[in-house]
């Protein structure tokens, strides 16, 4: 069955997205996500420019020989860019693949290992008692499991803390990105506390996870770790900018408190020694940016072998085709751990209909061939690109640090 068309899709329902649709010969369709957030362009052009060109006429079902095709073929390898345009070919390409085989794409990958895809979702305020309140109101969801952050006296912003209470988007319009301002110090005094309310407050069942963003040195993240060691975590995200994998050495020989890293990662090379050394407890990479389903349950089963556990990457900039992709691996790898489900606006749902639905804490991928996502192209042209770009961060010197 050859590919017949390959079109990138740039629609902005509120946050840009960028979607790779394949057709084949008999007019099966595929989707991929491609989004990347603040360089949409820079993959769509990937895609559009050099991917797409190449796949008219390849066999749509030869979806490991088409990866490896896209990877060892791009010579420069790796990085953000490049693993988010293959992975939106090998998304698409196996949700071809379900709608011919008429089954839902984690039958394809060995059927269902649990009932459902337990999620949590994103509790935040400026103050304690907003948070408190906040989780509150994803408890009252039926949630079993909530991500806490929370404002930090004395500095105007930070990460993971919006105005609106259930969505989250901190990519910003303007030629230059907004600046905001970071201190570690006041960080590690104010979030303990935090966290300590939360647990005080919702007691010992339900999970609480920090996202503290990449912005500590490994001793801070191990002295952060230690202090919220009494609060029993689900897990501690990105405490360490993770390129540097060793670092997590410093921070496991401190703390017990549960690691989570991976959503900036793009390749099993970038996570190889996290996993192998056991320096983290959850891989968070996802579909869209570490080259679709085939690469990222090659992760996953690597991280089976050292019981490292799933903890998908699925903010509001990865698109509802990513989130069903990512439910189907959820549903059918042994070693899941929790998936992010940050809803989508209505305005997104609209350009993307699909059949994932959320129920008593959990997420369903639906029973339709294929992923169980379409795109709505009328609904997507009415939303025409605005470009956004993310923040940055600088310390109350002026220096540079990590947003
Ligand atoms: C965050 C993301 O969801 C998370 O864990 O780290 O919201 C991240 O800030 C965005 O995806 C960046 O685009
Ligand atoms: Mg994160």
């Amino acid at each position: 069955m050859r590919i017949a068309e390959a079109r990138t899709i740039v629609t902005c329902p509120g946050r840009n997205f960028v979607t790779l649709k394949l057709t084949t010969e008999d007019g099966t369709t595929g989707l991929g996500d491609a989004t990347l957030n603040g360089r949409e362009l820079s993959v769509a052009a990937y895609l559009s420019e050099h991917v797409c060109p190449m796949l008219i006429g390849r066999d749509a079902h030869a979806i490991e020989d088409t990866w490896r095709y896209l990877y060892n073929g791009a010579y420069w390898r790796r990085g953000p860019v490049t693993m988010t345009a293959i992975a939106a070919v090998d998304t698409a390409l196996w949700d071809i693949k379900g709608k011919v085989a008429s089954l839902p794409v984690y039958q394809l990958l060995g059927g269902r290992c649990r009932a459902g895809v337990t999620v949590y979702g994103h509790a935040h305020g400026e103050t304690i008692d907003e948070m408190l309140d906040a989780v509150q109101g994803y408890v009252d969801r039926g949630y079993r499991a909530v991500r806490v952050q929370c404002g930090i006296p004395g500095l105007p912003s930070t990460y993971g803390v919006g105005r609106d209470a259930l969505f989250y988007e901190p990519a910003e319009g303007g030629r230059a990105p907004r600046e905001e301002t970071w201190s570690t110090r006041r960080y590690l005094r104010a979030i303990p506390e935090a966290i300590a309310a939360a647990r005080e407050r919702f007691g010992p069942e339900l999970e609480l996870l920090h996202d503290v963003h990449h912005r500590l040195t490994p001793i801070e993240a191990a002295q952060l770790g230690r202090a919220l060691e009494p609060h029993q975590l689900f897990w501690l995200e990105d405490p360490v900018p993770g390129e540097l994998q060793a670092s997590l050495r410093t921070v496991r020989r401190h703390t017990t408190t549960p690691i989570a890293i991976g959503e900036v990662l793009n390749s099993i090379w970038d996570c190889e020694q996290l996993i192998r050394e056991q320096l983290i407890d959850f891989i968070r990479m996802s579909v869209v940016h570490s080259g679709g389903i085939t690469h990222l349950r090659r992760v996953l089963h690597l991280a089976e072998l050292h019981r490292v556990r799933s903890g998908c990457h699925g903010a509001t900039d990865l698109s509802p085709v990513c989130l069903a992709a990512a439910l189907h691996l959820d549903l059918a790898i042994p070693n899941f751990g929790l998936q992010e489900y940050m809803r989508h606006t209505p305005e997104t749902d609209a350009v993307f209909p699909h059949a994932y639905r959320f129920a008593d804490g959990l997420l369903h991928p639906g029973e339709v061939p294929g992923l169980g996502v379409e795109l709505d192209e009328a609904a997507a042209e009415r939303h025409p690109y605005l470009p956004a770009l993310l923040p940055v961060a600088r310390l109350t010197d002026g220096t540079m640090h990590d947003w």
